[in-house]
């Protein structure tokens, strides 16, 4: 089967674009979508995800690719509550395996989900995109949840992995982490998924983490999924064609040391969601998220594309992060997730593809 490309959607009052915005993009066959509503750790409930893959379906498209369901904070620091909570995740997956669901991405990150120090950013052409000041967001996480609560207020927007709820209470998550060290988090990363996959194999669901973002540690918080070495640990610790990566260009190449291309050759087959994004760097160590031109960024998007393509790559993609175009601003659009910059960029993935097919096609007929 060849790869599926997908578009992230917010579901319907959560998302000023439509499912018929994105059906005039042209290729995409996948909503990749969340009950963003729920809680980490809360049982996601048949009657409420009928409700949005029916819609999703009912628009012509397939709901293969969740994205995400968020593990709760106890499981990451391994509490005796974990127990619960891992029960809750393993229902979750039954109840979602019903509806098709082939992929559930999801991040195994402390307290803090992706990181961005400005979210409307100056690109220089008059649009903005997430930016990410070094030297600001290592200093005090606390001013760093309240800009991202700013925007939640402002214009009554959730983030997801930034829940108002789990924000309030900053220091008791802190105090709770204190003695969760980088080999402690690996170890109940085991553990967890150690749990999920008998019931990933009796339902088809592959688990795909998401790379950690930015990939280094930040608040003095470990963070593990941030370069070759540990993805290689990462699948060897659980060696299950189940176990999988979503693999993001974005957040791996914020560290401009990793080789996304490399990796991808490396594991395309625990590959089941490849997230492309670009990104600029900075000498400072700075970096600015950037259009899905490769000559825009320095991720090597088309060294990428092609090792996904000449690897054989039949699982879902979609744009990761776009830029802010035109009448795209605060108050209107979703921090990364405008409509027009990730159509121009399943555009311009699929340019390359098109093209790699019908070069490998003539190859073949020679
Ligand atoms: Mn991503």
């Amino acid at each position: 089967m060849p790869m599926q490309m997908g578009f992230r959607w917010y579901g319907e009052g959560n998302d000023r674009i439509t499912l018929q915005d994105i059906r005039q993009i042209p290729g995409v066959r996948t909503i990749v979508w969340a009950l963003h509503d729920k809680m980490p750790g809360e049982v996601w409930q048949p009657d409420e995800i009928a409700k949005v893959v029916n819609t999703i379906k009912a628009a012509g498209f397939n709901a293969d690719v969740v994205e995400s369901v968020n593990v709760h904070d106890d499981i990451k620091i391994g509490l005796p509550t974990r127990e619960q909570y891992i029960e809750n995740y393993i229902q979750t997956i039954r109840n979602l395996a019903p509806f098709g669901v082939k992929v559930i991405c999801y991040n195994f990150m402390p307290i803090f989900d992706w990181t961005r120090s400005d979210l409307f950013h100056p690109v220089g052409d008059g649009s903005t995109a997430l930016f990410y000041q070094k030297d600001m967001i290592q200093d005090d996480p606390k001013e760093m949840a309240a800009y991202v609560m700013s925007f939640t207020e402002q214009y009554h927007m959730s983030f997801p992995g930034w829940e108002p709820e789990r924000m309030a209470k900053l220091d008791e998550l802190f105090e709770k982490y204190k003695d969760v060290t980088k080999e402690k988090l690996w170890e109940n990363f085991r553990y967890f998924l150690e749990k999920l996959m008998p019931v990933c194999h009796e339902t088809g669901i592959k688990m795909a983490v998401h790379m950690d973002d930015p990939p280094w540690d930040i608040f003095g918080l470990p963070r593990l999924l941030v370069d070759e070495a540990s993805i290689d640990r990462f699948l060897k610790m659980v060696d299950d064609p189940y176990n999988c990566l979503t693999l993001c260009s974005g957040s791996l190449n914020a560290n401009p040391e990793n080789n996304v291309a490399e990796i991808v050759k490396k594991h395309v087959d625990r590959i089941a969601f490849a997230h492309i994004r670009n990104v600029k760097h900075f000498a400072n160590g700075d970096f600015s998220e950037a259009s899905h031109r490769d000559c825009d960024g320095d991720t090597g998007i088309l060294d990428i594309l092609r090792a996904y393509h000449d690897g054989g790559f039949a699982g879902y993609i979609r744009p990761d992060h776009g830029r802010h175009l035109w009448d795209e601003k605060p108050g209107n659009v979703r921090p990364g997730y405008g409509l027009y910059d990730r159509a121009l960029g399943i555009m311009y993935m699929l340019g390359a593809w098109d093209l790699m097919d019908k070069e490998q096609t003539e190859k073949e007929c020679r």
